[in-house]
């Protein structure tokens, strides 16, 4: 698949900070991404239905993660996936009597527009499960071979007894884990399986759904997790330095994954750092298209919301923090962008190095953007008050916030 076009990201005066990042496996900071190349996983969306605010706060999270490694003049490696068959996604098609294929195509696209209307820099691989179904199939077939894997009714599952480090990602007990196995596409109530929480790895072709050439294994289509490793483990590898999505996606799917490559491969770790941003709520509850409560990107932006406040809206908050979508939290980004815009647009102000630090600071202190948002408000503040004579820090204020926080003002 494509992606979408970058924006270029300007250069900046000074060095650059290392990213401490929260790694939610061992729960504390680490120093991400030691080497010169920095690889990261995000997990893509389900497209059946448009970008809401809550997938544009992760994704702003990732972009932020890269923004931090570029300054320090690493180049990143980014992948990222579409979950283009699944059953959410067969299951909304169904309802509303569209083709599937084409549902996912259609907010696809509509995804792609949305995040290049907030800035966030596209992977350098956009690969569908679709697409990736003649990579999946040797990983199942490598996984039974290995005797990590077991069939119901044609049906493979993954043995999570296989990964002598199971459960290291998400830290659970079995119960925490059997409860949310059952709410995230798990069925761990199947008469059979050994573990209540063994996921599928791939799914015999059932009556009416899409169904793929699996060779051994039959005809069927992917499970979930195996989708995101085959296509991590293709482009990047074992021991790639970010694995990364909402906290929602902490178990069962990312605790799945690493224990398919883990077992795979007999490397462990699959990734560096799990790197977990909270959710958003609307009305109370998790912005989910399940319940429906969600505010669209697309919709903001029809109603001429400029994305640059939608995205210093998502700025506003620490991206581990679970919060709450309101109009005044939109309000509230209108007005700090029109003082920015305002500020840079003066021909001076007071000068700016020690601002371009002092947001390089905040975000590789565990990306702490409300912390950079502050600096930068102090800047504006100051020029107002008391002016300043440096022609070329609203320049260099400009681009920095470009650079770091993916806000053209
Ligand atoms: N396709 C899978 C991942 S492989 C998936 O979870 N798709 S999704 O469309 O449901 O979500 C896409 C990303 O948005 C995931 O990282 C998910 O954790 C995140 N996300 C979903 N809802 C919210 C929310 N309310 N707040 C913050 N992030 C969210
Ligand atoms: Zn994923």
């Amino acid at each position: 698949m494509h992606a979408w076009p970058a924006s270029e990201v300007p250069a900046l005066p000074g060095q650059g900070r290392d990213l401490r990042i929260h790694d939610t496996a061992t729960g504390g900071l680490i120093t991400s991404a030691p080497g010169s190349v920095a690889r990261i996983y995000v997990c893509g969306i389900t497209p059946y239905d448009a970008t809401h605010i809550g997938h544009a706060a992760t994704y702003n999270a990732f972009d932020l993660v890269q923004r931090v490694w570029l300054d320090t003049k690493r180049q990143v490696h980014y992948v990222q996936n579409v979950t283009d068959v699944d059953d959410p996604l067969l299951e909304r098609a169904d309802r509303d009597g569209l083709d599937w294929a084409e549902l996912a195509e259609r907010e696809t696209a509509l995804f792609r527009e949305d995040m290049t209307a907030l800035r966030m820099l596209p992977p350098r691989q956009y690969i569908g499960a679709v697409e990736a179904i003649p990579g999946i199939v040797p990983l199942v077939e490598r996984l039974r071979d290995l005797g990590a894997t077991y069939e119901l009714d044609g049906d493979v599952y993954f043995s999570v007894e296989s990964d002598p480090h199971f459960g290291q990602v998400s830290n659970l007990d079995a119960a925490a884990m059997r409860l949310l196995s059952a709410e995230r596409g798990g069925d761990p109530d199947r008469p059979g399986k050994k573990n209540p929480v063994d996921p599928m790895l791939w799914m015999a072709a059932r009556e009416g759904e899409p169904s793929w050439d699996g060779g051994s294994l039959g005809r069927g289509r992917p499970g979930w997790h195996i989708e995101c490793v085959a296509i991590a483990l293709d482009h990047l590898g074992m021991g790639f330095d970010v694995q990364g999505g909402g906290s929602d996606l902490v178990f069962p799917h990312h605790e799945m994954g690493a224990s398919h490559a883990q077992a795979l491969t007999g490397e462990f770790p699959m990734a560096k750092a799990y790197v977990h941003a909270g959710m958003v709520a609307l009305h109370g509850e998790k912005m989910s298209k399940s319940k429906g409560n969600l505010v669209f990107v697309s919709q903001l932006r029809r109603d001429g919301v400029d994305p640059a406040a939608i995205r210093l809206a998502l700025l506003a908050h620490h991206y581990r923090a679970d919060w709450e979508w309101t109009d005044q939290v939109l309000q509230d980004a209108v007005t700090r962008l029109g003082h920015w815009r305002a500020a840079v647009s003066r021909p001076d102000g007071p000068p700016a190095e020690a601002l371009v630090e002092e947001i390089r600071e905040a975000l590789a202190n565990d990306l702490d953007a409300p912390a950079a948002l502050a600096a930068v408000d102090r800047w504006t503040v100051l020029q107002e008050e008391s002016g300043g004579t440096d022609t070329g820090a609203p320049g260099v204020v400009s681009r920095a916030v470009d650079a770091l926080l993916g806000v053209a003002l």
